[in-house]
């Protein structure tokens, strides 16, 4: 006979034991968009800890919805390689590009990061991130984001992290928290504050965000529309390659620290 007390039991105590398992972790990624999920696959894949807290019910950011909602996406022939590991099926196009069905890659993107060991927390928000005396990032502090969206008065917890990656796409959320918090911060930028993203130009910040992917505070890495948004580029619309290029960057960038003994 099917019990209800049974059913409740098994989720409280299997979800319950499972966070408590990833209350310290080495990776805590901000925003299961695509960027989240490519570094979170990536990290995951070398063996890392790696959660991942999503604001919304669902993963994806803004990929499932391609571009203005035609469930597309468009990549450069250079990032194909990315999908193709995670079998995402591609479709030439006009010998530059690739497009694919926009469900179809961010369903793969997270099925691939979990069976590499990823956790993904859905409905959880990274309202701030835990700061030491050694100046360094080292934990988020997170919510449930319907508590914040009722606006009730409930206290955080806090999730322990060797690294915090920034992956809330063009808010860059947890960034600007930070540096709204401590105001003596300076970021690794021109102004040492974030700049704020520019207006639309393709070629251009799809080609510099990339290369600019990087630890912007001790402990804390930006990715994908983030760094945009931190480093004061433009926005370059409907195309993905760089968000799972810098993805990868990012999950590089913290890997080389994590296998080396001194994260600074
Ligand atoms: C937990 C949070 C929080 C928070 C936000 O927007 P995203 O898809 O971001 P990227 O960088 O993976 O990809 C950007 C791309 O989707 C895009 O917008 C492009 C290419 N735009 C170009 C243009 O010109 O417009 O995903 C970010 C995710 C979302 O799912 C948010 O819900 C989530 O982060 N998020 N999660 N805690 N505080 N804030």
């Amino acid at each position: 006979m099917i019990c209800e007390a049974d059913i409740t039991r098994a989720i409280i105590k299997t979800a319950t034991e499972e966070l408590l398992n990833n209350i310290e972790v080495d990776v805590i990624i901000a925003g299961g968009g695509p960027t989240g999920l490519t570094c979170a696959r990536y990290l995951a894949q070398a063996g890392k800890r790696v959660v991942l807290f999503e604001r919304k019910l669902s993963y994806g950011g803004g990929m499932p919805g391609g571009g203005m909602l035609f469930p597309r996406i468009v990549i450069q022939k250079e990032a194909a390689g990315i999908l193709e590991e995670i079998k995402v099926r591609l479709v030439p196009y006009d010998k530059k590009y690739y497009t694919a069905d926009s469900v179809e890659a961010i369903s793969k993107m997270a099925v691939a990061a979990i069976d590499a060991g990823l956790r993904i927390y859905p409905a959880v928000s990274v309202e701030d991130v835990v700061i030491r005396e050694d100046d360094r990032v080292s934990g988020a502090v997170i919510n449930w984001s319907s508590v914040l969206m009722a606006g009730l008065h409930v206290d955080p917890l806090a999730i322990m992290s060797k690294f915090v990656v920034d992956a809330t796409g063009h808010e860059a959320f947890v960034t600007r928290v930070f540096v709204q918090k401590n105001p003596d911060v300076r970021l690794k930028t021109k102004t040492g504050k974030v700049i704020g993203e520019k207006s639309m130009w393709a070629q251009k910040g799809e080609a510099d965000f990339v290369r600019l992917t990087k630890e912007i505070f001790p402990g804390l890495v930006l990715s994908g529309m983030a760094v945009n948004a931190v480093l004061g580029m433009p926005r370059m619309g409907a195309i993905f390659g760089g968000m799972l290029f810098s993805g990868k960057r990012a999950a590089e960038i913290i890997l080389k620290k994590l296998n080396k003994k001194s994260l600074k």
